[in-house]
């Protein structure tokens, strides 16, 4: 079953289509230094900081999760948005519940294979629309998109998702990531056009 998140917007504004966006119907693909390589073999997703218990996954545990399929917007703040993106994946929440997250943990921080880091409030990513995807339009997630997995943050602009993802860090406090130390919104909310800070 695939469950349509699509109408999350109306929380947080009127049109689906945030402000500012025109719509697209191919899927670019945006990186900071291109796709990174790796050895699926050595490929290890881990979860650690403020935790009860630290979690490593390889592609095999990972695959092994609880998936669900959900049909979602994607907003670039460079101002366009594909809708109806089919994502398959690992809810964030399932993820946080196995790890067993500290009282005082308040921020997420996503590390990735290319050295990318984003930042956000727990608050933001324990929403059932925010998953560790690792599959795209029926088929495996393309390396492009992020593969093996990436997270997917619909309700806000797409750098909050991270491609290539291989950890995540619980935290007590605040980290910048890369485009949020280079100008970029921490909050990010596209129906607000949170784009820059
Ligand atoms: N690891 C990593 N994740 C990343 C980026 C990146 O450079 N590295 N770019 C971000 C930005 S700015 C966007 S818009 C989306 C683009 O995802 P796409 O290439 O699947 O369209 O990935 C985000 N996640
Ligand atoms: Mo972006």
């Amino acid at each position: 079953m695939v469950e349509d998140v699509t109408d999350l917007y109306r929380e947080f504004g009127e049109n689906r289509l945030p402000p500012g966006q025109r719509q697209t119907d191919r899927f670019p693909v945006l990186s900071k230094s291109g796709t990174p390589d790796y050895n699926p073999a050595d490929w290890r997703f881990e979860v650690y900081g403020a935790v009860d218990e630290q979690l490593t996954y390889d592609l095999e545990s990972f695959a092994a999760l609880p998936h669900v399929r959900q049909r979602q917007d994607f907003h670039c703040v460079t101002g366009w948005s594909r809708l109806d993106c089919e994502f398959a994946g690992v809810p964030f929440v399932e993820i946080a519940d196995r790890a067993g997250v500290d009282a005082d943990a308040e921020h997420v921080l996503f590390h990735a294979l290319d050295g990318y880091t984003t930042d956000l409030p727990l608050s933001a990513c324990r929403r059932e629309e925010v998953l560790f995807a690792d599959g795209l339009d029926g088929e495996d997630l393309p390396a492009d998109h992020g593969g093996p997995v990436r997270v997917v943050t619909p309700h806000k602009y797409a750098y909050k998702g991270a491609k290539w993802v291989t950890g995540v860090e619980f935290r007590t406090e605040p980290q910048r990531g890369y485009w949020e130390k280079r100008g970029y919104s921490e909050t990010a909310n596209p129906w607000n056009e949170e784009r820059y800070s």
